[in-house]
């Protein structure tokens, strides 16, 4: 009998131990919590992650600071996790530890930015928004909106809030907002500054605008967060957000919907921050033994406004409130 207990015993044991050491550990390097679309992009890579049998998330928030990015990274190589998945909260100064990573041999996926020695590293695959087309489609979205409701001649001012300086995110906005307003010379530059991507700066900066520029027909943001921070300001400087001042903003998060839906934004160019769904079966093929080389995706976005139909070329917007219904994030 005592012999029968300790052979089951020491079976139980070998059943924990092997599927203890069979977890798979994926460590992610997150910037912050700066915004809705961040807050998005963690539960959804956090869900997929720790619902899949066998992985096990190693988290890491970076408050912004790229000091603390480059502590965490070294940190997973000293644990060797599995893998590693990771955005940088700005473009540059990761040359060196990514090469550590490269060095431990630890399979890296970029997620949303994409670092500026990304062709000098190596990495399995990259999964972000095309920001230049994103840039491209918001000025281009103010552009064609003013041509349809007759005013395609007339002159108008825009400012364009930008978001973190040195993010690919905010350079790539950027270089595809001033390349679109080159085919709009009616839309007349007035006011260029960063609101960091966060509520909170994007209502200071459209205050201070509002008190230093005579006039500001269009407001173009780079992400929805600071529209919607800048329509807190103008509703305070007593003018109508959406009627006054054309906001259009990106992300497409769930509050620019109900912010379009209720009159104040006008419109928002859609840059997704699900990828659960892209990374799950990249690592399941890793682990199978199937080889990436620098695969970069951008997943296929859309552009929402308050009446649809809007040609942008490559898109043509959708009306947001008869999709609002279907959005996950
Ligand atoms: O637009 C913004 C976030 O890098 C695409 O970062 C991302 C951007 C997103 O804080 O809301």
């Amino acid at each position: 009998m005592k012999k029968i207990f300790f052979v089951a015993l020491a079976l139980v044991m070998l059943v924990c131990v092997s599927s203890a050491s069979a977890d798979v550990v994926i460590a992610f390097s997150q910037i912050g919590q700066e915004s809705d679309w961040r807050t998005a992009n963690t539960d959804d890579l956090r869900h997929a992650i720790e619902n899949h049998p066998g992985w096990k998330l190693v988290y890491d928030d970076g408050q912004q600071k790229q000091e603390n990015q480059i502590k965490a990274l070294r940190n997973f190589i000293t644990q060797d996790v599995d893998y590693i998945l990771f955005t940088g909260v700005v473009s540059t100064g990761w040359d060196e530890v990514l090469k550590e990573v490269n060095e431990a041999e630890i399979p890296l996926l970029l997620i949303d930015r994409i670092p500026d020695c990304a062709d000098k590293i190596d990495y399995v695959a990259a999964f972000g928004g095309d920001f230049v087309e994103e840039g491209r489609r918001q000025v281009a979205w103010a552009g064609e909106y003013l041509k349809s409701i007759g005013k395609g001649d007339t002159d108008v001012n825009i400012v364009i809030m930008e978001g973190t300086t040195g993010a690919s995110a905010q350079t790539g906005r950027t270089e595809g907002n001033l390349k679109a307003l080159k085919e709009y010379p009616h839309l007349k530059l007035v006011g260029q500054q960063s609101g960091n991507f966060t509520r909170a700066e994007g209502q200071a900066v459209m205050e201070s605008w509002l008190k230093s520029i005579d006039k500001i027909d269009v407001l173009i943001a780079q992400n929805d967060d600071m529209a919607l921070g800048a329509i807190d300001a103008i509703k305070a400087a007593g003018k109508v957000p959406g009627k006054d001042i054309i906001i259009v903003g990106c992300d497409s998060v769930k509050a620019a919907f109900d912010s379009i839906v209720a009159g104040e934004m006008n419109c928002t160019v859609e840059c997704t921050p699900l990828y659960g769904k892209f990374v799950v079966p990249t690592i399941e093929a890793l682990i199978r033994g199937e080889k990436f080389d620098k695969t970069v995706v951008h997943p296929e976005e859309g552009v929402f406004d308050m009446n649809g139909g809007i040609d942008l070329g490559t898109v043509k917007s959708i009306k947001a409130a008869d999709v609002i219904a279907t959005r996950q994030y």
